[in-house]
């Protein structure tokens, strides 16, 4: 047990910190800072623990051993692929593949669904998608001559759904959308989204790299066709991601790449594909990662993700009033907590963004800048960079504050006012 119970009252974020070894390390004889788990969370000793324990019990390759390792192992594959889909509440497990990251799952849909659009076809993507759910459509535009739309967003860093609407017609056969932007924090309306799609017959593909580890995402309530994931965003492994898709679109799917386990039969010159999930699943998986994923599950199912949100909405909350005091900071997206997840992209308009990462980092706080893989993004914004805090489980408000004191130091190193509060 990780916490000691899950109900809200007891999440207590230095209580889990505690969990991390990671996070008891210095940086710059600083305490480790860690607000950069948009890009990618640490990992509790539960996961490091199941990762040795996979190794020193229970390595075999999967699906194709009849002895006792072989055997457990697979078990315990196919463990974590049910215990991920109750997690985003897919009925059904062979609707859940795994793949490297969240950014092959986006790939596999565009390329393999893509196959079936053609010249006057349309995908309808957002201006605020991260490069994974942007290059797959580009690259399929340039192969099969579909045309690409993208749903603009307000001042506030909110889609536009009026334009949505508009945008949608019957030559909409895609609709790709994130449920979180990972610059902006905007929570997207997916449900609402995703049934207008599907009204002119659109398939729904939902980005949940950012959203699944902080939001209760409940794929059949969603009414999308595809969720794409990471776990490594999650208290997870690197290496690891999930395309969870409706069963009955997957089996119209033709695999994406051909080898051992996706087959049923195969001679010289002709090979038939295994049932799904498996047509999806060639050659070995990551199966370590994939086991010892079950104790970042168990993690987050511990605490509930209502508590997840409840803690990352009051520290978001903390960030963008510490933030706002420091007065002459740009803050983008919504700027209500609620209405976000829990990260805050800023910038200084008188320090880059990366000056401003550097001089956080001599002060052990871990912060990303740049353009967060969201380059069409930071054009709309006008701005080449933003910083970006992004919070977990284990950050408390000290976190901000030292944030927040680093700031105050850049901006003093700087030579920039506006530092009073
Ligand atoms: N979609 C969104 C919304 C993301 O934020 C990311 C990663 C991805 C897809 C791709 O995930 P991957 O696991 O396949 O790489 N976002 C970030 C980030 O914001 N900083 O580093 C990675």
């Amino acid at each position: 047990m990780l916490a000691p119970s899950p109900q809200a009252s007891s999440f207590d974020p230095k209580v889990l910190a505690a969990h991390f070894p990671i996070l008891s390390r210095t940086v710059h004889g600083r305490r480790l800072v860690y607000l950069d788990n948009a890009a990618t969370t640490q990992k509790p000793d539960t996961v490091l623990a199941a990762l040795a324990r996979y190794y020193t019990t229970l390595n075999a390759n999967v699906h194709r051993g009849v002895h006792t390792l072989a055997e457990e192992a697979t078990a315990a594959f196919e463990f974590t692929r049910r215990r991920v889909a109750r997690f985003v509440g897919a009925p059904d497990p062979r609707g859940v593949i795994m793949t490297r990251n969240a950014t092959e799952a986006l790939n596999l849909v565009a390329r393999s669904w893509g196959e079936r659009l053609s010249v006057g076809d349309e995908v309808l993507l957002t201006e605020m998608e991260h490069h994974s759910n942007l290059v797959p459509w580009i690259m399929l535009a340039r192969q099969r001559g579909v045309a690409l739309r993208h749903v603009p967003i307000d001042d506030n860093g909110r889609l536009n759904l009026r334009v949505f609407a508009q945008l949608l017609s019957p030559r909409t056969r895609i609709v790709a959308v994130t449920a979180m932007s990972n610059v902006l924090g905007t929570i997207n309306p997916v449900a609402e989204m995703a049934e207008a799609a599907r009204r002119v017959g659109a398939v729904v593909v939902v980005d949940g790299a950012q959203a699944v580890p902080h939001l209760q995402v409940d794929f059949a309530a969603l009414g999308c066709d595809f969720l794409a994931f990471s776990a490594h965003k999650m208290y997870g492994p690197t290496g690891l991601g999930f395309l969870v898709g409706r069963p009955e679109l997957l089996e119209m799917m033709q695999p994406l790449y051909g080898g051992g386990e996706m087959i049923r039969e195969v001679r010289l010159d002709y090979a038939s594909w295994n049932d799904i999930p498996y047509k999806f699943e060639a050659g070995t998986p990551n199966i370590a990662d994939a086991v010892a994923f079950t104790a970042a599950l168990d993690l987050l199912e511990e605490l509930g993700m209502d508590a997840v949100r409840r803690h990352e909405v009051e520290l978001t909350g903390y960030a963008l009033e510490r933030l706002a005091s420091l007065g002459g900071l740009e803050i983008h997206g919504p700027r209500d907590a609620s209405e976000r997840g829990g990260l805050v992209s800023f910038a200084d308009p008188q320090i880059h963004p990366h000056d401003l990462a550097t001089i956080l980092d001599t002060h052990g706080v871990a912060v990303r800048a740049g353009h967060h893989c969201a380059q069409p993004l930071m054009r709309r914004l006008g701005v080449p960079a933003t910083a970006r805090a992004s919070f977990a489980i284990y950050n408390h408000r000290d976190d901000v504050d030292a944030l927040v004191e680093g700031l105050r130091h850049a901006r003093a190193y700087f030579g920039v006012g506006g530092a009073a509060s």
